[in-house]
């Protein structure tokens, strides 16, 4: 069949092991819809707005850590993946985004749902290819599965990203009559062999001895997936070094007993005198962006002596302007091998110890506020979140969308050794347009409870994350209904302009029930103190719907709550 070549990319993606779909519908993409439809070993989605669709996929190939397919048809249908596309190439998840088009010469000829969309994705995408509109030469087809074989490849080497392919189709777009889509046995298949950089003995010896010369290590965890070797091997070391780990929520370290979890908020308040002992000679840093915005400002302000990434490929980033080395190796590799049994002596391992000492103190000071702050009974969103989170189960998944949510929820932190509980949020671009549908796509392919926080914004931006025939019984969402972006209320700024409301915080009336009751999710409200008891009893049952627990707030009572939170710990410094 003429169309043989295309048909078997299905079946080459099947045999590398990318199994999973999501298909918007269109015409020009038949080819691709059909192959992937009827492949057995592919399991197919269809979702009809593509900007969902994207995220969606986006949230399957995060969970399950392997390229996902996209498929969709011609014109501006592409542009809509473009968010989750930036979200993916800047969080590193593999994706591999088929874009059906006109032959090339229909280009700019007043042809139907026709725009310009080779490397449509421009820099947000890890290479762009291009398929040929004819298969008849032999080297068509060979040239058609190779670029499969390294779009394929090149999405799953670290650091993993999307990659798209533009596929120009000829008319007819379906089989003929009597024709039937078959897969072909022989297939070129192209592997790679896994490796992993590794740092030479040399190198090691080199660190060790810098390391041992150190007061002051801190160790900063930027956005990470839970790793569990990781997490033993940064406490092994965080001990036998003395060196203080400060890891946002979304670092995923909570299974470490020690770890600084407050440090955005004691760095908020605390004065100079305080800042400047928590000022490290050596910063050590792994991951992406962190949240707090308060440890990229001390750390800019007093710059360390000396910063190491540790990132096994890819550029890295100069977060903190003080970046002296790139450690090409795994966090985990790298921990171990700078762990040692020595113990320093007498003043070296004082100075150490110490170092170690003012950090935890200031962990503890600000615990003591938080639990005085949390235990008197306020109705806020903060208190709210703090609840729920203490009460999650211990197995489950938490996304957390942009932008007070993430940040409420950093703020709580989560209870030590809870290394069940695995955290996500779209932070590559921060985006408020996908955070639904990007958990959307987790819990349709886990069997786990997910849970997922959200401003009201976020959740009605992206409702059509719930438009689709797929059922998602393990997902509970709570949505913070403040009517508006309350994150411009609480932030300086925006927060004194006579403009506020009307341009930034963007006032809305919308509640969640009408959602709920159109997409048959069960509903539970929260309107006051005394519910939220029995409200988050009800909302941790699963019974087989998706559940929405909305609680409705005034960004007044929200404030209030925030601003006493923040008096509350400036009372622990005596401010
Ligand atoms: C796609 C996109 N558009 C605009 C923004 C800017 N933005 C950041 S937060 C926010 C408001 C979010 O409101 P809501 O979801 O209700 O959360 P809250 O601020 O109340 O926590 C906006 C518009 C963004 N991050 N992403």
């Amino acid at each position: 069949m003429r169309l043989q070549p295309i048909f078997d990319i299905a079946e080459l993606c099947a045999r590398k092991g990318v199994t999973q779909a999501i298909l918007c519908p269109g015409s020009r993409c038949a080819p691709l819809t059909l192959a992937f439809a009827k492949h057995d070993d592919i399991q197919v989605r269809t979702i009809s707005d593509e900007r969902s669709a994207a995220f969606i996929a986006h949230g399957i190939a995060q969970q399950s850590q392997s390229p996902v397919i996209l498929v969709c048809t011609s014109g501006s249908a592409a542009y809509d993946f473009a968010p989750a596309v930036a979200e993916a190439f800047f969080q590193g998840t593999p994706l591999l985004i088929f874009t059906a088009d006109r032959p090339k010469e229909w280009i700019d000829q007043h042809d139907g749902q026709t725009i310009r969309q080779e490397n449509i994705f421009g820099v947000h995408v890890k290479k762009s290819f291009s398929l040929p509109e004819d298969y008849e030469h032999p080297d068509a087809q060979w040239f058609i599965h190779r670029t499969l074989n390294e779009a394929i490849n090149l999405a799953e080497e670290f650091p993993k990203g999307p990659v798209h392919i533009n596929a120009p189709f000829r008319e007819p777009l379906y089989p003929g009559k009597g024709e039937k889509i078959t897969f072909s046995k022989k297939i070129k298949i192209i592997a790679t062999a896994q490796s992993s950089p590794v740092l030479i003995k040399a190198e090691i010896e080199e660190l060790q001895r810098k390391l041992a010369g150190f007061s002051k290590t801190l160790v900063v965890a930027g956005q990470h997936d839970f790793n569990d070797g990781l997490a033993k091997a940064l406490d092994k070391f965080s001990s036998s070094n003395h060196a203080p780990v400060v890891g946002d929520i979304l670092s995923n370290l909570h299974a470490n007993l020690n770890v600084i979890r407050y440090a955005d908020t004691f760095l908020s308040v605390c004065g100079d005198d305080v800042q400047r002992s928590l000022q490290p000679e050596l910063l050590i840093t792994f991951g992406k962006s962190i949240i707090s915005k308060h440890t990229k400002l001390l750390l800019r302000k007093l710059k360390p002596l000396e910063h190491w990434h540790v990132q096994p490929a890819g550029v890295p980033a100069d977060t903190y302007q003080s970046l002296t080395k790139v450690i090409r190796c795994e966090p985990k590799d790298f921990f171990k091998s700078l762990t040692s049994d020595k113990k320093d002596k007498g003043f070296e391992h004082q100075k150490k110890e110490n170092f170690l000492r003012v950090w935890q103190a200031e962990e503890h000071r600000t615990g003591l506020s938080m639990s005085t702050y949390f235990n008197e009974p306020t109705f806020s969103e903060f208190a709210l979140v703090k609840e729920f989170i203490s009460g999650l189960p211990q197995r489950c998944n938490l996304h957390l969308a942009n932008s007070m949510s993430v940040r409420y929820a950093n703020m709580a932190g989560i209870g030590a050794g809870k290394k069940g509980i695995h955290v996500f949020a779209n932070r590559g671009t921060s985006g408020i347009d996908g955070c639904t549908s990007t958990a959307v796509g987790h819990s349709l392919c886990n069997e786990i409870p997910n849970f997922l926080i959200t401003g009201d914004m976020a959740f009605f931006y992206d409702r059509n994350a719930f438009w689709h025939n797929y059922p998602l019984p393990n997902l509970h969402i709570l949505v913070l209904n403040n009517h508006g972006g309350i994150i411009f209320n609480m932030i300086d700024g925006p927060g004194n302009a006579t403009e506020l409301d009307e341009f930034f915080v963007t006032r809305q009336k919308l509640t969640a029930l009408p959602l709920a009751t159109e997409f048959g999710f069960a509903y539970l409200h929260l309107d006051s103190l005394k519910k939220i008891k029995n409200n988050l009893k009800d909302f941790f049952i699963f019974d087989g719907k998706t559940k929405i627990l909305e609680i409705e707030s005034t960004q007044d009572e929200n404030k209030r709550a925030f601003e006493k939170f923040k008096q509350q710990i400036k009372s622990g410094y005596g401010t």
